[in-house]
Protein backbone atom coordinates (compact mmCIF):
# COMPACT_ATOMS: atom_id res chain seq x y z
CA UNK A 1 0.00 0.00 0.00
CA UNK A 2 2.87 2.33 0.48
CA UNK A 3 3.05 3.48 -3.47
CA UNK A 4 4.43 7.19 -3.57
CA UNK A 5 2.16 10.29 -4.61
CA UNK A 6 4.67 12.86 -4.10
CA UNK A 7 3.33 15.02 -6.03
CA UNK A 8 0.56 15.94 -3.94
CA UNK A 9 2.83 17.10 -1.51
CA UNK A 10 3.89 20.56 -2.53
CA UNK A 11 -0.11 22.25 -3.77
CA UNK A 12 0.76 22.99 -7.19
CA UNK A 13 0.12 26.53 -6.65
CA UNK A 14 2.69 28.35 -8.36
CA UNK A 15 4.46 27.04 -11.64
CA UNK A 16 8.08 27.30 -11.01
CA UNK A 17 9.96 26.55 -7.64
CA UNK A 18 13.19 28.29 -6.85
CA UNK A 19 16.20 27.12 -4.79
CA UNK A 20 19.92 28.15 -4.41
CA UNK A 21 19.19 31.73 -6.80
CA UNK A 22 17.60 29.13 -9.33
CA UNK A 23 14.28 28.82 -11.04
CA UNK A 24 12.77 25.34 -12.22
CA UNK A 25 9.56 24.98 -13.88
CA UNK A 26 7.89 22.46 -11.59
CA UNK A 27 7.17 18.91 -12.86
CA UNK A 28 5.00 15.93 -11.95
CA UNK A 29 8.66 14.13 -10.39
CA UNK A 30 8.63 17.74 -8.07
CA UNK A 31 8.82 16.77 -4.52
CA UNK A 32 11.49 19.15 -2.60
CA UNK A 33 9.73 21.14 0.15
CA UNK A 34 9.99 24.23 1.52
CA UNK A 35 11.31 23.43 4.69
CA UNK A 36 14.61 21.24 2.63
CA UNK A 37 14.91 24.24 0.24
CA UNK A 38 15.08 26.52 3.11
CA UNK A 39 18.55 24.74 4.88
CA UNK A 40 20.23 24.16 1.07
CA UNK A 41 22.24 27.49 1.56
CA UNK A 42 23.19 26.58 5.52
CA UNK A 43 26.54 24.91 4.17
CA UNK A 44 27.42 23.90 7.87
CA UNK A 45 30.36 21.64 7.24
CA UNK A 46 31.72 25.41 6.39
CA UNK A 47 30.25 27.49 9.15
CA UNK A 48 33.26 28.35 11.29
CA UNK A 49 33.53 26.50 14.82
CA UNK A 50 30.92 24.59 13.89
CA UNK A 51 31.70 20.39 15.51
CA UNK A 52 31.05 19.57 11.53
CA UNK A 53 33.09 21.97 10.06
CA UNK A 54 35.49 20.64 12.65
CA UNK A 55 35.37 17.09 12.13
CA UNK A 56 35.84 18.23 8.19
CA UNK A 57 38.81 19.97 9.15
CA UNK A 58 40.81 16.74 11.65
CA UNK A 59 39.60 14.73 8.18
CA UNK A 60 41.23 16.70 5.83
CA UNK A 61 44.40 17.06 7.99
CA UNK A 62 44.86 13.25 7.58
CA UNK A 63 45.36 14.21 3.90
CA UNK A 64 47.40 17.35 3.86
CA UNK A 65 48.38 16.70 0.07
CA UNK A 66 45.36 16.08 -1.37
CA UNK A 67 43.22 18.91 -2.92
CA UNK A 68 40.17 19.55 -0.45
CA UNK A 69 36.62 20.89 -2.18
CA UNK A 70 33.95 21.69 -0.28
CA UNK A 71 31.70 24.84 -1.57
CA UNK A 72 29.84 22.21 -4.63
CA UNK A 73 26.00 23.10 -5.12
CA UNK A 74 23.56 20.20 -4.20
CA UNK A 75 21.95 20.42 -7.06
CA UNK A 76 22.97 17.51 -9.72
CA UNK A 77 21.40 16.15 -12.60
CA UNK A 78 19.61 12.30 -11.61
CA UNK A 79 22.26 11.34 -14.81
CA UNK A 80 25.18 12.92 -12.28
CA UNK A 81 23.97 11.16 -9.19
CA UNK A 82 23.35 7.75 -10.72
CA UNK A 83 23.74 6.85 -14.54
CA UNK A 84 27.32 7.87 -14.55
CA UNK A 85 27.86 5.50 -11.71
CA UNK A 86 26.60 2.03 -13.30
CA UNK A 87 23.48 2.31 -10.94
CA UNK A 88 20.82 0.41 -12.77
CA UNK A 89 17.95 2.00 -14.27
CA UNK A 90 15.68 0.18 -11.77
CA UNK A 91 17.39 1.21 -8.71
CA UNK A 92 15.87 2.35 -5.59
CA UNK A 93 17.50 4.95 -4.64
CA UNK A 94 16.08 7.15 -7.53
CA UNK A 95 12.50 6.84 -6.57
CA UNK A 96 10.59 9.80 -5.75
CA UNK A 97 10.17 8.24 -2.27
CA UNK A 98 13.62 7.98 -1.51
CA UNK A 99 15.03 11.23 -3.11
CA UNK A 100 14.66 14.50 -3.37
CA UNK A 101 13.70 16.07 -7.04
CA UNK A 102 13.27 19.45 -8.15
CA UNK A 103 11.89 18.00 -11.55
CA UNK A 104 12.55 15.41 -13.75
CA UNK A 105 15.75 16.90 -14.55
CA UNK A 106 17.24 18.21 -11.49
CA UNK A 107 17.54 16.73 -7.67
CA UNK A 108 19.70 17.02 -4.47
CA UNK A 109 22.34 14.55 -4.20
CA UNK A 110 21.89 11.79 -2.37
CA UNK A 111 25.64 11.15 -1.83
CA UNK A 112 28.69 12.93 -2.61
CA UNK A 113 29.58 10.17 -4.86
CA UNK A 114 27.62 12.45 -7.54
CA UNK A 115 30.87 14.51 -7.92
CA UNK A 116 33.86 11.45 -8.81
CA UNK A 117 33.40 11.65 -12.27
CA UNK A 118 33.69 15.61 -12.49
CA UNK A 119 36.36 15.88 -10.05
CA UNK A 120 38.44 12.90 -12.10
CA UNK A 121 37.46 14.65 -15.73
CA UNK A 122 39.32 17.88 -14.10
CA UNK A 123 42.77 15.74 -13.38
CA UNK A 124 42.37 15.56 -9.62
CA UNK A 125 44.22 12.01 -8.61
CA UNK A 126 43.83 12.97 -4.93
CA UNK A 127 40.97 14.48 -3.05
CA UNK A 128 38.82 15.28 -0.57
CA UNK A 129 35.02 16.44 -1.27
CA UNK A 130 32.84 17.61 1.91
CA UNK A 131 29.11 18.34 1.33
CA UNK A 132 25.26 18.20 2.25
CA UNK A 133 23.63 15.29 1.31
CA UNK A 134 19.84 14.73 0.84
CA UNK A 135 17.72 11.47 1.29
CA UNK A 136 14.41 11.07 2.18
CA UNK A 137 13.77 9.12 5.18
CA UNK A 138 12.10 8.51 8.69
CA UNK A 139 12.06 11.19 11.75
CA UNK A 140 14.03 10.73 14.93
CA UNK A 141 17.35 11.56 16.69
CA UNK A 142 19.48 9.92 14.10
CA UNK A 143 17.33 10.52 10.96
CA UNK A 144 17.43 14.09 9.36
CA UNK A 145 16.80 14.34 5.74
CA UNK A 146 20.47 16.07 5.19
CA UNK A 147 23.20 15.27 6.61
CA UNK A 148 26.66 15.38 5.40
CA UNK A 149 29.59 13.27 3.29
CA UNK A 150 32.86 13.49 2.56
CA UNK A 151 34.24 11.82 -0.51
CA UNK A 152 37.74 10.59 -0.75
CA UNK A 153 39.66 9.64 -3.94
CA UNK A 154 42.95 8.60 -4.92
CA UNK A 155 44.29 6.83 -8.26
CA UNK A 156 47.52 5.50 -9.21
CA UNK A 157 49.34 5.19 -12.49
CA UNK A 158 48.50 1.46 -13.90
CA UNK A 159 52.93 1.95 -15.85
CA UNK A 160 54.90 -0.97 -15.14
CA UNK A 161 56.97 1.25 -12.40
CA UNK A 162 53.75 1.68 -10.46
CA UNK A 163 52.95 -1.49 -8.58
CA UNK A 164 56.43 -0.15 -6.86
CA UNK A 165 55.19 2.92 -5.68
CA UNK A 166 51.60 1.42 -4.45
CA UNK A 167 53.64 -1.09 -2.59
CA UNK A 168 56.24 1.62 -1.43
CA UNK A 169 53.31 3.47 -0.29
CA UNK A 170 51.72 0.23 1.44
CA UNK A 171 54.51 0.13 3.77
CA UNK A 172 55.13 3.45 4.82
CA UNK A 173 51.46 3.59 5.98
CA UNK A 174 51.76 -0.10 7.48
CA UNK A 175 54.81 0.99 9.44
CA UNK A 176 52.28 4.15 11.16
CA UNK A 177 49.78 1.60 11.93
CA UNK A 178 52.39 -1.13 13.47
CA UNK A 179 52.69 0.95 16.46
CA UNK A 180 48.86 2.25 17.13
CA UNK A 181 46.64 0.62 19.52
CA UNK A 182 43.93 -0.33 16.83
CA UNK A 183 42.16 -4.06 16.40
CA UNK A 184 41.20 -4.49 13.26
CA UNK A 185 38.37 -7.21 11.81
CA UNK A 186 39.79 -7.44 8.23
CA UNK A 187 38.07 -9.32 5.29
CA UNK A 188 39.87 -11.11 2.38
CA UNK A 189 41.04 -7.97 -0.48
CA UNK A 190 39.15 -9.91 -2.81
CA UNK A 191 36.53 -12.91 -3.00
CA UNK A 192 34.29 -14.81 -5.69
CA UNK A 193 31.36 -12.55 -3.53
CA UNK A 194 33.72 -9.49 -4.14
CA UNK A 195 35.79 -9.48 -7.13
CA UNK A 196 38.52 -7.99 -9.05
CA UNK A 197 37.33 -6.51 -11.91
CA UNK A 198 37.09 -8.34 -15.16
CA UNK A 199 39.78 -5.05 -16.57
CA UNK A 200 42.05 -5.23 -13.70
CA UNK A 201 45.29 -6.79 -13.19
CA UNK A 202 44.74 -9.04 -10.05
CA UNK A 203 47.99 -7.88 -8.08
CA UNK A 204 47.34 -4.36 -8.81
CA UNK A 205 43.73 -4.59 -7.42
CA UNK A 206 45.31 -6.30 -4.49
CA UNK A 207 47.79 -3.30 -4.06
CA UNK A 208 45.21 -0.78 -4.05
CA UNK A 209 42.82 -2.67 -2.28
CA UNK A 210 45.57 -2.67 0.75
CA UNK A 211 45.98 1.15 0.15
CA UNK A 212 42.96 2.07 0.52
CA UNK A 213 42.32 -0.12 3.94
CA UNK A 214 45.52 1.29 5.34
CA UNK A 215 44.86 5.04 4.42
CA UNK A 216 41.39 4.29 5.92
CA UNK A 217 42.50 2.52 9.07
CA UNK A 218 45.20 5.36 9.95
CA UNK A 219 42.11 8.37 9.20
CA UNK A 220 40.07 6.31 12.15
CA UNK A 221 43.21 6.62 14.16
CA UNK A 222 43.36 9.82 14.00
CA UNK A 223 39.67 10.98 14.14
CA UNK A 224 39.00 8.50 17.01
CA UNK A 225 41.99 9.36 18.94
CA UNK A 226 40.99 12.84 19.18
CA UNK A 227 37.91 11.82 21.27
CA UNK A 228 37.87 13.30 24.60
CA UNK A 229 36.12 10.33 26.03
CA UNK A 230 38.70 7.80 24.50
CA UNK A 231 41.03 6.01 27.43
CA UNK A 232 44.56 5.42 25.77
CA UNK A 233 44.58 2.19 26.79
CA UNK A 234 41.49 1.14 25.26
CA UNK A 235 42.53 -0.06 21.51
CA UNK A 236 40.21 1.50 18.88
CA UNK A 237 38.01 -1.52 17.11
CA UNK A 238 37.65 -1.17 13.45
CA UNK A 239 35.84 -4.14 11.66
CA UNK A 240 35.59 -4.46 7.95
CA UNK A 241 32.68 -5.93 5.82
CA UNK A 242 31.68 -6.57 2.53
CA UNK A 243 29.61 -4.29 0.66
CA UNK A 244 28.10 -3.95 -2.47
CA UNK A 245 28.21 -0.62 -4.82
CA UNK A 246 27.55 -0.33 -8.64
CA UNK A 247 30.42 1.85 -8.84
CA UNK A 248 33.31 0.12 -7.14
CA UNK A 249 34.24 -3.71 -6.89
CA UNK A 250 35.61 -4.86 -4.64
CA UNK A 251 33.53 -2.83 -2.34
CA UNK A 252 33.70 -2.79 1.52
CA UNK A 253 31.64 -1.11 4.90
CA UNK A 254 33.82 0.18 7.71
CA UNK A 255 32.40 -0.05 11.78
CA UNK A 256 33.82 1.16 14.83
CA UNK A 257 33.07 0.42 17.89
CA UNK A 258 32.53 3.21 20.45
CA UNK A 259 30.68 3.35 23.54
CA UNK A 260 29.36 -0.66 23.21
CA UNK A 261 27.88 -0.21 19.84
CA UNK A 262 29.22 -0.83 16.15
CA UNK A 263 28.93 2.40 14.04
CA UNK A 264 28.96 2.61 10.33
CA UNK A 265 31.38 5.12 9.47
CA UNK A 266 31.57 4.50 5.69
CA UNK A 267 31.26 2.58 2.29
CA UNK A 268 34.52 2.79 -0.04
CA UNK A 269 35.83 0.40 -2.67
CA UNK A 270 37.91 0.35 -6.12
CA UNK A 271 36.57 2.50 -8.13
CA UNK A 272 34.92 1.27 -11.60
CA UNK A 273 36.85 1.40 -14.41
CA UNK A 274 33.22 2.29 -16.60
CA UNK A 275 33.57 5.70 -13.85
CA UNK A 276 36.85 6.82 -14.84
CA UNK A 277 36.47 6.01 -18.93
CA UNK A 278 33.34 8.14 -18.46
CA UNK A 279 36.10 10.86 -17.24
CA UNK A 280 38.47 10.62 -19.71
CA UNK A 281 40.72 9.01 -17.32
CA UNK A 282 43.62 6.61 -19.12
CA UNK A 283 45.70 4.19 -17.73
CA UNK A 284 44.93 4.94 -14.09
CA UNK A 285 43.19 2.92 -11.24
CA UNK A 286 42.09 3.90 -7.86
CA UNK A 287 40.15 3.65 -4.47
CA UNK A 288 37.26 6.05 -3.17
CA UNK A 289 35.68 6.34 -0.13
CA UNK A 290 32.14 7.75 1.52
CA UNK A 291 32.23 9.23 4.96
CA UNK A 292 29.04 10.21 6.77
CA UNK A 293 30.04 13.69 8.86
CA UNK A 294 26.89 13.25 11.41
CA UNK A 295 27.39 9.86 13.07
CA UNK A 296 31.34 10.40 13.57
CA UNK A 297 30.49 13.99 15.12
CA UNK A 298 27.53 12.75 17.85
CA UNK A 299 30.18 10.64 19.40
CA UNK A 300 33.05 12.50 19.31
CA UNK A 301 31.12 15.58 20.38
CA UNK A 302 28.73 13.78 22.87
CA UNK A 303 25.68 15.25 20.91
CA UNK A 304 22.66 13.32 21.51
CA UNK A 305 20.15 14.79 18.95
CA UNK A 306 20.77 14.91 15.29
CA UNK A 307 18.46 18.49 14.98
CA UNK A 308 21.41 20.05 17.13
CA UNK A 309 23.45 20.62 14.46
CA UNK A 310 20.69 22.99 12.84
CA UNK A 311 20.46 24.49 16.24
CA UNK A 312 20.62 28.87 16.06
CA UNK A 313 21.03 28.48 19.88
CA UNK A 314 23.74 30.19 21.17
CA UNK A 315 23.61 27.74 23.89
CA UNK A 316 24.48 24.81 21.57
CA UNK A 317 26.77 26.93 19.10
CA UNK A 318 28.61 28.89 22.20
CA UNK A 319 30.11 25.77 23.04
CA UNK A 320 32.32 25.34 20.31
CA UNK A 321 35.41 26.45 18.35
CA UNK A 322 36.96 25.80 15.49
CA UNK A 323 39.47 22.88 16.02
CA UNK A 324 38.48 21.85 19.18
CA UNK A 325 37.04 18.05 19.73
CA UNK A 326 34.74 18.77 23.21
CA UNK A 327 32.16 17.34 25.05
CA UNK A 328 28.90 19.25 24.81
CA UNK A 329 26.79 19.81 27.49
CA UNK A 330 23.21 19.41 26.93
CA UNK A 331 21.48 22.04 28.70
CA UNK A 332 17.63 21.11 29.87
CA UNK A 333 15.42 19.31 27.65
CA UNK A 334 12.26 21.07 27.38
CA UNK A 335 9.60 18.33 27.99
CA UNK A 336 7.88 16.07 24.74
CA UNK A 337 3.84 16.65 24.07
CA UNK A 338 2.50 13.53 22.18
CA UNK A 339 0.27 13.95 19.23
CA UNK A 340 -1.51 10.97 17.49
CA UNK A 341 -3.18 11.13 14.15
CA UNK A 342 -5.23 8.45 12.91
CA UNK A 343 -6.62 8.17 9.99
CA UNK A 344 -8.22 5.83 6.81
CA UNK A 345 -6.27 5.54 3.62
CA UNK A 346 -8.29 6.44 0.75
CA UNK A 347 -8.29 3.24 -1.49
CA UNK A 348 -7.22 4.96 -4.88
CA UNK A 349 -4.71 7.04 -3.58
CA UNK A 350 -2.03 5.90 -1.12
CA UNK A 351 0.30 7.41 0.77
CA UNK A 352 4.21 6.53 1.54
CA UNK A 353 5.51 6.73 4.57
CA UNK A 354 8.21 9.21 3.84
CA UNK A 355 5.39 10.99 2.70
CA UNK A 356 4.00 11.52 5.71
CA UNK A 357 7.07 12.28 7.37
CA UNK A 358 8.13 15.21 4.92
CA UNK A 359 4.44 16.59 5.76
CA UNK A 360 4.87 17.14 8.98
CA UNK A 361 8.48 18.07 8.63
CA UNK A 362 7.31 20.97 6.24
CA UNK A 363 4.34 21.70 8.29
CA UNK A 364 6.36 21.61 11.84
CA UNK A 365 9.45 21.92 10.82
CA UNK A 366 12.32 21.17 13.77
CA UNK A 367 9.70 21.08 16.58
CA UNK A 368 9.23 17.63 15.51
CA UNK A 369 11.32 15.02 17.20
CA UNK A 370 10.32 11.78 16.06
CA UNK A 371 7.29 10.24 14.13
CA UNK A 372 6.59 6.89 15.01
CA UNK A 373 3.73 4.55 13.23
CA UNK A 374 1.94 3.46 16.60
CA UNK A 375 -0.90 1.50 14.27
CA UNK A 376 -2.09 0.04 11.17
CA UNK A 377 -5.47 -2.10 11.32
CA UNK A 378 -7.06 -3.29 8.01
CA UNK A 379 -10.86 -3.55 8.24
CA UNK A 380 -11.62 -7.47 7.30
CA UNK A 381 -14.62 -6.38 5.46
CA UNK A 382 -14.27 -3.11 4.03
CA UNK A 383 -10.54 -4.02 3.49
CA UNK A 384 -9.78 0.07 4.06
CA UNK A 385 -6.62 0.69 5.92
CA UNK A 386 -6.40 2.77 8.82
CA UNK A 387 -3.13 4.38 10.13
CA UNK A 388 -2.24 5.94 13.30
CA UNK A 389 0.87 7.73 13.85
CA UNK A 390 2.43 9.38 17.21
CA UNK A 391 4.07 12.72 16.79
CA UNK A 392 6.45 13.81 19.27
CA UNK A 393 6.77 17.47 19.36
CA UNK A 394 9.57 18.99 21.26
CA UNK A 395 11.77 22.15 20.91
CA UNK A 396 15.46 22.06 20.90
CA UNK A 397 15.30 26.03 22.23
CA UNK A 398 12.44 26.37 24.28
CA UNK A 399 8.98 25.31 25.68
CA UNK A 400 6.05 24.75 23.93
CA UNK A 401 2.90 25.85 24.87
CA UNK A 402 -0.47 23.72 24.44
CA UNK A 403 -2.03 26.36 21.96
CA UNK A 404 0.80 26.34 19.13
CA UNK A 405 1.45 22.90 19.48
CA UNK A 406 -2.46 22.12 19.00
CA UNK A 407 -2.83 24.78 15.99
CA UNK A 408 0.66 22.62 14.69
CA UNK A 409 -1.22 19.89 14.75
CA UNK A 410 -4.11 21.04 13.54
CA UNK A 411 -2.70 22.06 10.30
CA UNK A 412 -0.99 18.55 10.10
CA UNK A 413 -4.50 17.11 10.10
CA UNK A 414 -5.72 19.78 7.39
CA UNK A 415 -2.85 19.09 4.54
CA UNK A 416 -3.40 14.99 5.58
CA UNK A 417 -6.62 15.71 4.12
CA UNK A 418 -5.79 18.39 1.71
CA UNK A 419 -3.06 16.87 0.19
CA UNK A 420 -3.92 12.74 0.51
CA UNK A 421 -7.92 12.73 0.80
CA UNK A 422 -7.63 10.91 3.88
CA UNK A 423 -10.68 10.34 6.62
CA UNK A 424 -9.30 11.53 9.60
CA UNK A 425 -11.03 9.21 12.65
C1 LIG B 1 27.19 5.90 -0.06
O1 LIG B 1 26.59 6.96 0.03
C2 LIG B 1 28.30 5.69 -1.08
N1 LIG B 1 28.31 6.83 -1.98
C3 LIG B 1 29.63 5.54 -0.36
C4 LIG B 1 30.77 5.16 -1.27
C5 LIG B 1 31.62 6.13 -1.79
C6 LIG B 1 30.99 3.83 -1.60
C7 LIG B 1 32.67 5.80 -2.63
C8 LIG B 1 32.04 3.46 -2.44
C9 LIG B 1 32.89 4.46 -2.94
P1 LIG B 1 25.98 4.85 2.01
O2 LIG B 1 24.61 5.12 1.56
O3 LIG B 1 26.22 3.57 2.74
O4 LIG B 1 26.99 4.84 0.78
O5 LIG B 1 26.46 6.06 2.92
C10 LIG B 1 27.80 6.23 3.31
C11 LIG B 1 27.88 6.70 4.76
O6 LIG B 1 27.04 7.85 4.95
C12 LIG B 1 27.33 5.68 5.75
O7 LIG B 1 28.32 4.74 6.09
C13 LIG B 1 26.96 6.56 6.92
O8 LIG B 1 28.09 6.92 7.69
C14 LIG B 1 26.46 7.80 6.24
N2 LIG B 1 24.99 7.78 6.14
C15 LIG B 1 24.21 7.10 5.26
N3 LIG B 1 22.90 7.32 5.50
C16 LIG B 1 22.84 8.16 6.57
C17 LIG B 1 21.78 8.80 7.30
N4 LIG B 1 20.49 8.60 6.97
N5 LIG B 1 22.09 9.59 8.34
C18 LIG B 1 23.39 9.81 8.67
N6 LIG B 1 24.44 9.26 8.02
C19 LIG B 1 24.18 8.45 6.98
MG1 LIG C 1 25.43 1.90 3.83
Amino acid sequence: PWRSCLSRLVPPTESHIEILGQRFPRDDYTNITPAIIAKTPLQLHTKPAHPLSTLRELIESAYPDFSHVSTISPLVSPFKNFDELSFPADHPGRAVTDSYYVNRNMMLRTHTSAHEVEMFRKGETKWLLTADVYRRDEIDSSHYPIFHQVEGARIFSTDASALKEVEEDNEHLSSQLASANIIIEDVPHISPTNPVQPKHDPVFAEAITKNLKLSLNNLLLKVFGAAPGLSKDQPLRVRWIEAYFPFTSPSFEVEVFFQGKWLEILGCGVIRQATLDTAGVQNKMGWAFGLGLERIAMVLFSIPDIRLFWSEDPRFLSQFQQGKINVFQPYSKYPSCFKDVSFWLPQEKPLHENDFCDLVRDTAGDLVEDVKKIDHFVHPKTGRTSLCYRINYRSMDRSLSNEEINHVQSQVVRHLQDRFSVEIR
